[in-house]
């Protein structure tokens, strides 16, 4: 399925039942008392959490959402029957915003955790429910309201662990592949993963996921490649991986370039815990080169397995789990 991390969506919440204005009606009782019953509030929209989708593609190919409206009230005390609630099932790490006031609305960060995004109209009252000592005989009865309207913008950003970021071809894929049973597309070109790839590190009795991205280059800020929003998939991330290519002329150089080009798009993703990870290590004839960074850093290959077992000892430290 087409990996879609943007939808708008239209949500029309149910309107609420008309109340009842109605007059008990027996034999050998000429002036009964009112009894007209309430109208059934209308249906709500909840936005829910389904860890089983992995995209927001589903609501990008359907747009619009309504609600059961609420019964109207009858005679004899009768109230309306409420509107039934209306679920949608959006990913997990999706943010939910008005598209019209562009107001932040909230998140889906767990599943079937629930976020109202349009309230359904009350139902009105009956003439039953305006009955006073005063009054025994009202004649009024109120209309149900109108349910809430809202335009919505969703935007996914993924729920992992650990991003993989690094430039095309390092070796993300082959790495996330080494280390999950996920099975994303691996070639010798560069610009072989166009949207994240998510996988999960089974490691005895835990797991975290890991989001594998499309390679960043120099200018990607500048919209060079194929830019930026996707590191908006690792702004949930606890930790960064960069993997670098050592069989580089300049590997140092390429870390760099990640740094300056996510540092333009967002700063703050850099001050989460960060791992550098050269790879390709079979690719070195004779000694493999150290590198001295302030970070944590191993050297491994993706393609042969060699070093990962220390790699994932390394994460699991850092992740605390
Ligand atoms: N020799 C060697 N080749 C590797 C290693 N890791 C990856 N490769 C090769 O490098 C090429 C690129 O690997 P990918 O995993 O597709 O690279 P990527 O970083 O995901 O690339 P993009 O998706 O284009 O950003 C493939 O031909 C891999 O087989 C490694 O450790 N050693
Ligand atoms: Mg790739």
């Amino acid at each position: 399925m087409k990996f879609i991390d943007e939808a708008i969506i239209y949500v029309e919440a149910g309107a609420g039942g008309n109340g009842c204005l109605s007059f008990r009606r027996e034999k050998f009782v000429p002036k009964g008392g009112p009894d007209g019953g309430d109208g059934g509030n209308g249906g709500s929209i909840f936005l829910i959490g389904d860890a089983k989708l992995e995209t927001l593609a589903d609501l990008a190919y359907r747009r619009h959402y309504r609600a059961k409206p609420g019964r109207h009230g009858m005679g004899k005390n009768m109230h309306g029957v409420k509107g039934d609630e209306l679920l949608i099932s959006v990913p997990l790490g999706t943010d939910i915003n008005d598209a019209q006031t562009k107001r932040y609305i909230g998140e889906i960060v767990a599943e079937n955790k629930k976020v109202l995004v349009v309230r359904g109209g009350k139902g009105g009252r009956g003439n039953a429910s305006f009955k006073t000592s005063t009054n025994t005989t009202p004649t009024i009865r109120e209309l149900g309201k109108e349910g809430q309207k809202r335009k919505l913008h969703l935007v996914l950003r993924l729920l992992a662990d650990v991003g993989l970021v690094g430039l095309p071809n390092a070796g993300k894929s082959t790495l996330l592949k080494q280390l999950t049973a996920a099975h994303p597309k691996i070639a010798s070109y560069p610009f072989t993963t166009l949207s994240p790839n998510l996988g999960v590190v089974k490691d005895q009795y835990i797991s975290y996921t890991v989001a594998d991205l499309p390679g960043i280059i120099e200018d990607a800020h500048k919209g060079k490649g194929l830019g930026l929003t996707f590191l908006r998939h690792i702004e949930r991330a606890g930790l960064l991986v960069f993997l670098i290519d050592i069989s580089q002329p300049n590997p140092l150089a390429d870390y760099e370039t990640l740094i300056n080009e996510i540092s333009s798009y967002n700063p703050e993703i850099l001050k989460k815990q960060q791992v550098l990870v050269f790879n390709k290590i079979d690719l070195c004839s004779g000694e493999i080169p150290s590198f001295k960074v302030d970070k944590p850093t191993y050297y491994v290959s993706a393609l042969t397995g060699e070093g990962v077992k220390e790699f994932i000892k390394g994460l699991k430290k850092q992740l605390g789990v």
